[in-house]
């Protein structure tokens, strides 16, 4: 193994002595080696990235290892800081300097969900995982992976999607989104497009959420909106924190929001994000944001995601305030505001487990509509914005190789088993032996791998983008859904570059190849296992991507039902050569492109994102060549055991 990648895990493996250099619950001990700022949160508190205390320490953190030089002196200094800082802090800020270091490129870090399980497994499988892994040292019993255990109970409606919001790789796209897109920035900086991406990834997971809503009998997800009522479905994530001391609070049902006064020196206060909200209605119905040296800045979607975030790039934060984030930290403190009962937050504060809470889909779309309420204000696409007239889509389909079928997709639960072995904050038991593997079993979505198969008549050779797009057909009555509804449901499936040649061309496209999914999974054992043949800073994906980020593989395809929910599929080219920003040649369509501009020059989600002056999808694709769209089916197969 490269000492780079073995750096990578042993930066997050479990040091037998890790909790007593500072005890659980004591104060770090400052480095004297360490920048002012670092060290505030004590060791055992939860550590939430929407907090501004916590993030700006994190930062702290990440900039102070960017700033160093050589790759030793990092290496060196991660080192010296793990006994001294938070946990939460360390694991989230290491990771953000890996990933943006230069000289680790091609290095992937651990799995979260393996470094870090007590975020993503509940607390009742782990005791019971680790029991068994002991007992079959003892007695021969075979390996037996502990199942999950249940969340809820069918008494709870919005349990019918715990399957989605607690899945494990799921809940890792958002954190390591949030690791490559910290709203604190790189060095006092955002990227490029970062606050457009930040309302772009969040409306898509809004999107998936909806669809798998309407395939198992909901209703599309309600903004929370109204911050008098109470909130009426509640949440147990049954989840501890780093080091199994403390669980996240459980969010019962029918709570409303209220003050915090945990810190009397920095109460956060519902009137005030009511202000902050209005003020962000303002600029919205303005178009203007209001600065603090009181000159105007014109509302463009990027701008707007920055205020609403609020990202260190927002235009004013005294007037635009921290909406996103302090709704957050309000929800996760709701059980006990004002911190009478010392309980800890729930999993709204954590970016690694706050998508389990449905809390979090009510939130999001409340901060969504500001979105769309920017987007509606903005001229529809003309039809020279949307046509291609020198190339004609004649058809699309998608068809499961494996049957044959066409334009009929399939989907099943199966049997996911996890070692969690490699808990970094585990504290060692001496019975213990290493390399003892503790496996739990999840249960997760999957889908036959597909392709699509597109054919196109080219008056000549063009380099096009080929943007494809699903969205549910119907609504919750079985009502086929008006444009106007359906386009916030579409879903990217995949972005990519094509050179056609004059004439008829056909391109297979494997659904693995999606722009959206992460590029690359591998576990711990598996980075471990890569040293044969590697050389330093190979990498398994390219090096310009965030090899850590995007939507996992297995959940690309919505569940679909047992019977076949229809979706309509959308197939849409346009001239790559206008609408590249940087010559580069592939779509990254959640997570950008390391140190360069986001690829696509056009509005994330487009054509979708902007009114459209047509009643249905089919009456849309009709008018331009350069579209085609084909009504198609996923079916549920249900549950494939694995033993
Ligand atoms: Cu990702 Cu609210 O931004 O969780």
């Amino acid at each position: 193994m490269n000492n780079k990648q073995r750096d990578a895990l042993s930066f997050f493996c479990q040091v037998e002595d890790d909790v007593a250099t500072a005890p659980h619950g004591g104060p770090g001990e400052i480095c004297e080696v360490l920048p002012p700022g670092i060290g505030r949160l004590r060791r055992g508190k939860h550590f939430s990235v929407f907090k501004k205390e916590h993030a700006e320490e994190a930062a702290a953190v990440y900039n102070f290892l960017l700033a160093l030089d050589s790759y030793d002196d990092f290496k060196a200094n991660v080192e010296k800081m793990r006994p001294l800082l938070n946990e939460g802090i360390y694991l989230y800020a290491i990771s953000v300097a890996w990933l943006h270091r230069t000289d680790t490129v091609g290095n992937l870090l651990p799995p979260s969900w393996q470094i870090n399980p007590k975020c993503y497994f509940s607390s009742e499988a782990i005791l019971q995982a680790k029991r068994e892994a002991r007992r079959r040292r003892d007695v021969t019993v075979g390996s037996r992976p502990v199942p999950l255990f249940s969340t809820g109970t069918v008494r709870d409606a919005e349990y019918k999607m715990a399957w989605w919001r607690e899945d494990v790789m799921f809940n890792d796209h958002h954190y390591h989104w949030h690791q490559v897109y910290p709203w604190k920035g790189i060095d006092g900086k955002t990227k490029d497009r970062q606050g457009e991406l930040f309302y772009y990834m969040h409306q898509q997971m809004l999107a998936r959420y909806d669809a798998e809503r309407l395939g198992v009998g909901l209703m599309r997800v309600e903004p929370y909106v109204d911050w008098s009522r109470p909130i009426k479905e509640g949440y147990n994530a049954h989840l501890t924190d780093y080091y199994g001391t403390q669980q996240f609070s459980a969010r019962p049902a029918n709570l409303y929001l209220a003050d915090s006064w945990q810190d009397p020196n920095n109460p956060i206060l519902v009137s005030q994000q009511v202000y902050h909200y209005n003020r962000l209605l303002d600029a919205v119905n303005t178009g203007q944001f209001l600065k603090s040296d009181r000159t105007t800045e014109e509302v463009t979607i990027d701008r707007l995601g920055a205020a609403v975030e609020a990202s260190v790039s927002s235009p004013n934060i005294a007037l635009y305030g921290s909406v996103h984030n302090i709704g957050h930290d309000l929800l996760a403190r709701i059980t006990d505001p004002d911190g009478r009962y010392k309980s800890a937050d729930g999993v709204m504060g954590d970016a690694a487990v706050s998508v389990r809470d449905p809390i979090f889909f009510r939130w999001h779309k409340f901060i969504d509509n500001l979105f769309v309420l920017h987007k509606l204000n903005l001229e529809p696409y003309t039809e020279k914005d949307l046509a291609l007239d020198d190339l004609t889509i004649t058809s699309g389909y998608v068809k499961v190789p494996s049957s044959g079928e066409r334009n009929v997709l399939t989907t099943r639960m199966e049997d996911f088993i996890v070692d969690i072995s490699h808990d970094m904050f585990l504290d060692p038991d001496p019975q213990d032996s290493a390399n003892t593997p503790v496996n739990v079993k999840v249960k997760q979505i999957n889908h036959d791998h597909f392709e699509y198969i597109i054919t196109m008549e080219s008056t000549k050779a063009m380099k096009v983008a080929i943007r494809i797009f699903i969205a549910p057909s119907f609504d919750e009555h079985g009502t086929q859904l008006p444009l106007s509804s359906q386009r916030s449901l579409f879903i990217e499936m995949d972005k990519f570059v094509h050179n056609t040649h004059a004439g008829t061309n056909t391109i297979t496209r494997s659904s693995s190849a999606s722009s959206v999914i992460k590029p690359t999974e591998l576990t711990y054992d598996q980075l471990q296992k890569r040293n044969t043949g590697e050389e330093e800073g190979v990498c398994t994906c390219l090096a310009d991507r965030y090899c850590e980020c995007g939507w996992p593989e297995h959940m690309l395809l919505p569940r679909g039902t047992p019977s076949g929910m229809q979706f309509d599929l959308f197939v849409m080219a346009t001239d790559w050569s206008a609408d590249s920003t940087d010559n580069l040649d592939r779509g990254t369509s959640y997570c950008g492109v390391k140190n360069k501009k986001y690829p696509d020059s056009r509005s994330m989600g487009f054509p979708f994102d902007r009114k459209l002056k047509y009643n249905t999808i089919d009456e849309f694709v009709q008018g331009f060549s350069n579209m085609y769209s084909t009504p198609v089916k996923i079916t549920y197969t249900g549950y494939k055991t694995s033993e």
